[in-house]
Parts: structure tokens; sequence; C-alpha cells
């Protein structure tokens, strides 16, 4: 099952690493074939090369966008080596058997996500080098494909091992290697269509991104689990920078990520925010003028549940916040940066992960989001809804004050948030009371107002849902939770509106002399 390498073919539009590896096949006698751009490099270090157009005996024309497409390339990596017919037809047309193809595709996702123009993008579609990929993973029984420079070192040892020859069951994995890769290449394609025409593709990159992590497990300790990357350059979980701590978890990478998100609401020109998130859901967040004290703000929403929570944080972590957060036990703080003396005070928390993520996502950022049910997969574009985009309409006799709209708007950004029923209480640009994920709107009005409770017994004090205001996700169906949230000392209320006994909703809140705004605008989070 061994191939003796005798002949490669080099096309990489990522040049790392390539003069080495083809300086060792060299060093094997292996003659080297190559595509413009590649054969200059190899030649300029000294390395004997043939240019593909001397074996196809035409030249590369239009602009490369026609240089490997000819039956010498596809005859040499798809032939049959021990088929009769195969084999004359290979004699028959000189055509000269290629046994490696060494090969990375034009930066096509780079490209997109680092913003270049439509025809920039268009053009670095590659065609030839897929071709070639799908090409050489088919006749894996005699040809060895490699797309990834980080398998370089690994094909040498494989050669080493044998005599110059590469065994099957390699060539198998570099060809299952070789698919996911053209595979997952197509799919960003598709995806950077459907962003542009915003629709979500029938066709959805369905985990089509790029292995980065392993983990020890998923969400349970008997399940597996992979973490993917798209190669989407928002700031986030995916393409932060780990400073220090363990690996993160498969739970760690979800709560990271809905931390992040939530914290992006905030422009940091404006303010500081904090978000403190367990199991994807905040149990605190706040605005300040300084972390600390937003930190300190969002921390007494819930103080036991933001125990062994993830922060996030919409600046750069200054040693005043870092003391103050490293006061509890956390698990993660992300952040767009951090300062020197912040990163000393985290440093001597060792299991304390610190993610930098160079700057705040963007939250009117188009794009898509799926999820898995049985046998399918649900695709719709991001909820990048925001309120301030949003026309809010009084709906009752009175008006809410300044301080409780900013309070409303400040409670509706996060109830974006929190998954449904979501019902968030506000006070001060802080969460006071959050009820996440119940059955019944009613009964997430009443945890949450229980919560405030908790929180105020625990600091010694009155419920901070007094004279605090209330967002909900989604329409109240009946009054009956509206007048939760005033039995528990709201005085505004922000909701979507659109019930069809929204007239019923209003009066309660007109007979309490509650103000409330209606968004036009649903948030609902599964
Ligand atoms: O424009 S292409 O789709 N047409 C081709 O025939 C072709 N053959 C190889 N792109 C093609 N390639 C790609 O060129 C390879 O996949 C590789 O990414 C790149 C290497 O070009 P160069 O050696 O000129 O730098």
């Amino acid at each position: 099952d061994l191939v003796p390498i005798r002949r490669a073919l080099i096309s990489v539009s990522d040049k790392t690493g390539i003069a080495a590896f083809a300086r060792a096949l060299a060093d094997r006698n292996v003659e080297l074939v190559s595509t413009g751009g590649t054969a200059a490099t190899l030649a300029k270090e000294g390395l004997s090369v043939r240019d593909v157009s001397e074996l196809t005996g035409f030249p590369e024309i239009m602009d490369g966008r026609v240089k490997t497409l000819h039956p010498s390339v596809h005859g040499g990596l798809l032939g049959i080596r021990d088929d009769a017919e195969h084999k004359a037809a290979m004699d028959e047309h000189a055509i000269q058997p290629i046994d490696l193809v060494i090969i990375n595709l034009y930066p096509f996702e780079e490209v997109r996500f680092g913003g270049g123009d439509y025809a920039a993008t268009v053009e670095n579609i590659d065609i030839g080098g897929p071709a070639m990929l799908r090409a050489a993973a088919k006749n894996h029984a005699y040809v060895a494909v490699v797309t990834d420079p980080a398998d370089y070192e690994k094909v040498l040892a494989a050669l080493g091992e044998n005599d110059g020859a590469l065994p099957y069951r390699l060539r198998q994995e570099l060809a299952a290697k070789a698919y996911a890769r053209t595979a997952a290449y197509d799919a960003a394609i598709s995806q950077w269509f459907a962003e542009t025409l915003s629709v979500p593709t029938p066709e959805w990159r369905a985990f089509g991104g790029r292995l980065k992590q392993v983990m020890r497990y998923g969400e349970n300790p008997h399940q597996e689990a992979g973490f993917y990357v798209t190669g989407e350059q928002r700031p986030g979980v995916a393409t932060a920078h780990q400073v220090q701590g363990k690996q993160l978890s498969y739970n760690n990478i979800n709560d990271t990520d809905a931390a992040f998100e939530l914290v992006s609401e905030f422009d940091p020109e404006k303010s500081a925010a904090v978000a403190i998130i367990k199991h994807a859901n905040p149990c605190g967040v706040a605005e300040g003028t300084s972390l600390a004290e937003a930190y300190r703000k969002a921390l007494a929403c819930d103080p036991v549940s933001a125990f062994g929570g993830i922060v996030a944080l919409n600046r750069m972590l200054d040693a005043e916040a870092a003391e103050e957060i490293a006061k509890i036990f956390t698990e993660v703080i992300i952040a767009p940066d951090a300062s020197e003396e912040a990163r000393a005070l985290i440093a001597a928390k060792k299991n304390l992960r610190l993610l930098l993520t160079g700057g705040v996502a963007d939250s009117r950022q188009p794009g898509l989001t799926a999820k898995t049910v049985a046998g399918g997969l649900l695709v719709q574009t991001r909820d990048n809804g925001t309120v301030d985009d949003l026309e809010l309409r009084v709906v009752t006799k009175r008006a809410p004050s300044e301080k409780e709209m900013a309070d409303l708007r400040f409670a509706f950004r996060i109830a974006k948030h929190v998954k449904s029923n979501a019902i968030v209480y506000a006070k001060d640009l802080a969460t006071v009371g959050i009820g996440a994920g119940q059955m019944s709107r009613v009964d997430s009005a009443r945890i949450a107002a229980r919560k405030a409770e908790d929180a105020a017994e625990a600091a010694g004090g009155a419920p901070l849902t007094k004279g605090s205001v209330v967002a909900s996700d989604a329409f109240f169906p009946f009054a009956d939770g509206l007048l939760s949230a005033v039995e528990a000392g709201a005085t505004a209320v922000i909701q979507p509106g659109g019930s069809m006994r929204d007239e019923e909703v209003i009066a309660a809140a007109d007979e309490h002399g509650i103000a409330m705004v209606f968004t036009g605008m649903r948030h609902f989070r599964h």
C-alpha cells in the first residue's frame, strides 16, 4: 500500500514553509512542478522546478484563471496506474503521473472577511486548486494530497520512514482533509453570496468551519466536541487571544460568546459596560463611568449566581476592575484589551482565563446563525436589531421620565440576550432582577422580582425593583405579567406590543400610573 513519490505538483497561495518542504522533496529526488508564483518562489530559493505550462504545453492564461485546468494535469492526477486502458491513454497523450500534490487555495475567506470589494472577492474564488484537490483525493489509491501547511512535517516524516513512499492510511487521511477543505471553501463562498444578498443560503455551511480546538468533552462529559471557526473576523470568543488559563470548555465557549455579544451592545465611547453570565444568561449587567463601578453594580444584581461566572467587558480591563473581579471565583474574563497592571493582577489567578478580542463586535452587523434540529439545520439572519434604531411609542397616559427612558432602553438591550421568556428589571443603568427561560412570562416576572428581593435581603436593603423599570422580550399576552411587575415596584415598562389584549394591558398600566412604551420589535431567544 505504499506509493513511491517521484513527481510533486506544488501550487500554493500561502507560501509558508513551502521552500523548506520542497527542498526536502528535491533532496529525495522528487521532481517539482509548479504554477507561476509558486515556481518563482521555489526558483528564488535555488530549487530546480518545472513550470506547469511546460507539462501542459499550454501557457497560463486569463490572469491565471486557467493554469492547471488541463488534461495533462488532471490525467496525471486521476489516471489509475494499473489499469491498462488508463495506462494506454497516459502513454498516448504523454501524460506524466503526479504522485503528490501540495495545494492551498486562493485566500477567499481572508479577502472576504478582510473587507475585500466584490470584484476582489470573486477573483479569489479558486477553481483550479479545488479541482486538483478533489481529483488527487479521489485517486488517493495512487496519489497523496496535502492542503494544510501543518501537515508538511508529517508527510516528510512518513517519506523518511517509508523510503520515499507514502502509506495508504496517510493518503486516506489526507484525502479526507482535502474534501473537508473544499467543502468548507465552497460553503464559505455560498455563505458570502447569501450574506451579500441578505438571505439564508439554501446550502448552509454546516460544520463547514475549520477545526480550531478539540474539547475534552461537550456539554456533558459523555459527549465529544470540537470548536470550528468560520473565519469571520468578528471580535469575540472565536477570534480572541487567550492570554492565560487552561483551555476553554464547550460550555465556557458558549457562555463567553453570550457574554461578549451582550457587552458589544454598549458603545465603549459612551460608557463602561459589564456583563456577568451563567449558563448563557446574564445574571447581572450594568453600565458605569468605570468598569469597576459597572462591575460592582452588575454583581449586586445576583451575587449568588455570579459565582463561577463569565465576565465580559466592553473596554480595556484596568487594574481597578481586575481587582474587583478577582475577588470572587470567576471562570473567564473577556475584554477588548487589558492594561499591563491588570494582566499582572490576573496572572496571580492561574486558573482564571483571560481572553482579549481587540475590540467589541458590531451589534448591527448582518450575519447568519444556525442551530441543529433532528435531521436538519435551522438558519436565520442574526438578531441585529437594536433599541437605538427603533421608534419607541408611548402607549400610556403617562410618558416615561428621562431617567425611566434611559433605564427602559438599557433593559430592552439586555432582554435581547436573555433566554425567553425574558423579563429584565433595571434601575440606574443596572439590572436588578432577571427572569430567564421560563415557559410562562408571568413566572419570569415573578422570578425576576424574587431574585431582586433575595439580593436586597443579602445586602440588607429594600428590593431594588422598587422604582425600577421592566423590559419584556415579547408582548404581555395578559395583564397578569404587567401586574406582577407593578407589584414588584416597577414604574415603567418596555415591550414590543402587538398582543390581542394590548388594550387590556395598557388599561392596567394606566390604572397604576405606569408609563409604557412599545418597541414594535420582539427579541425571542431560545
Ligand atoms: O485561477 S485558478 O482557479 N485556475 C487554475 O487553473 C489554478 N491552478 C492553481 N487558480 C488556480 N490555482 C491556484 O493558484 C492554487 O490553488 C493556488 O492557490 C494558487 C497558486 O498560484 P501561484 O503559484 O501562481 O502563486
